[in-house]
């Protein structure tokens, strides 16, 4: 261990220590918590299955960096690097469309063993999986609607699709002995001002009811649905908005997804997680960032980020949370991409929990206000870097910028050599 990242861990134990901060305590906390690492950050949301189909769904890459991972054996390489970077044990989260296969297969069709050879990867390498139906970038999303699209034989396909995911995700919770978070997301909804908005609701409720109706042991997969406000094309309106999935996920007992970019920009989601947890057992977390309108950039050590650790921390409700992370930029190295997020979200969450709570919730029962601020401000310049390095270090992976090196290295090898 590098003496000087000793000394100072050693300094910042004693000052978090004057506040009953038991640091080690911490450490060994937080190497429990598993971030779910989304695939398609390596690729630009392109997938195996339809390479050739583009982007749609309303989400949308921008950027030309040399280096997108073209197959599952680069995606996995990437990936690899990437985690060999960010300290902990973790989770990586797949699409539909990631599927492993020379078969030529349709969505509604996916089966397990067309994505035993992630599952033997993950094993090898001790990380969970998580997974999403694809419901886009498909000819049959085309109109704009997956789920609730008014035309019986293209919902039917859309619902057999989510099926078939849920039986992937039940596949992959029993084979990794951790259960798979399997999430919904469909970008349904209109450019303009629709007549009707209670119809496709109806119809996006039925085809829930359908797919959850198929029997998934709860042990392996947990379902999610997540909700936005609106989409690059259904600007006026969603047809899975928030309240929509408040409301299905309370009565039906699933997992609501908050994914940060998907509210009205002074929103967030950080004040939303106390509000669902109340009413529901388990949360999925897209952590990602907004800027100007759901664009999902590179997640960084923003307020709000500190703030959704905070809530968690505070809370005690890390135990129910399951954290993804969703952002997609082609604008930089992709590798570099997902360290950045995943590595702030780590060190958000340690932040968080190198605070004195308590002692803080006590001040606020008090009415002590003045009090409550002045510990906060100053708890926002304690050297949580330093017992941050320390982390690094004993996890054994590169201390500060140090772990661009290899990224740097990687791009040179391997990435460069991509055309
Ligand atoms: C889209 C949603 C969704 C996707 C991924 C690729 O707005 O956030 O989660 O980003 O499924
Ligand atoms: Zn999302």
């Amino acid at each position: 261990m590098n003496q000087s990242i000793l000394t100072r861990y050693s300094e910042a134990r004693k000052l978090y220590g004057k506040y009953d901060i038991d640091v080690d305590k911490v450490l060994d906390k937080l190497s429990k918590i598993k971030i779910s690492l989304h695939c398609w950050q390596g690729d630009d949301v392109r997938g195996f299955l339809n390479k050739d189909q583009e982007l749609t769904g309303g989400i949308s890459v921008t950027g030309n960096y040399p280096g997108a991972a073209r197959n599952v054996l680069e995606l996995r390489n990437d990936i690899e690097k990437a985690l060999a970077l960010i300290p902990g044990k973790h989770k990586v989260n797949l699409h539909a469309i990631y599927a492993d296969t020379h078969e030529k297969v349709e969505l509604d069709e996916l089966e397990p063993k067309h994505f035993e050879s992630w599952v033997k990867w993950a094993k090898e390498n001790g990380l969970g999986l998580d997974f999403n139906p694809t419901c886009f970038s498909h000819p049959k999303s085309e109109d704009g609607f997956t789920l609730s699209n008014p035309d019986k034989k293209i919902r039917d396909f859309w619902i057999k699709h989510c099926m078939a995911c849920r039986k992937i995700g039940e596949y992959f919770g029993k084979e990794l002995g951790q259960k798979c978070v399997t999430n919904i997301w469909v970008p349904d909804g209109y450019k303009d001002t629709p007549i009707d908005r209670l119809e496709p609701r109806k119809r996006l409720k039925d085809s829930l009811d359908e797919i959850f109706s198929q029997n998934v042991d709860e042990k392996y997969n947990l379902d999610a649905v997540e909700s936005k406000v609106f989409g690059i094309g259904s600007e006026s309106y969603v047809v899975g908005s928030h309240e929509f999935y408040m409301g299905y996920a309370i009565k039906n007992n699933k997992a609501i997804c908050l994914d940060a970019g998907h509210f009205h920009p002074t929103e967030t989601i950080s004040n939303k997680i106390s509000s669902v947890l109340m009413f529901t057992d388990e949360l999925l977390l897209h952590v990602s960032r907004p800027v100007r309108w759901d664009s999902d950039h590179i997640v960084i050590m923003s307020d709000e980020l500190e703030e959704i650790a905070h809530e968690l921390v505070r809370n005690d409700l890390i135990k129910r949370t399951h954290i993804g992370l969703d952002f997609f930029d082609g604008s930089v190295n992709r590798i570099a991409a997902w360290v950045i997020g995943a590595r702030n979200m780590i060190k958000a969450l340690l932040k968080a929990m190198l605070e004195p709570t308590e002692l803080l919730k006590k001040l606020e029962l008090e009415k002590d206000y003045t009090s409550r601020i002045v510990l906060l401000e100053e708890f926002k310049s304690y050297p949580f870097s330093d017992v941050w390095d320390y982390y690094c270090e004993k996890m054994d992976v590169p201390v500060r910028e140090e772990w661009f090196d290899e990224v740097k290295q990687y791009e040179k090898d391997v990435l460069v050599k991509r055309k």
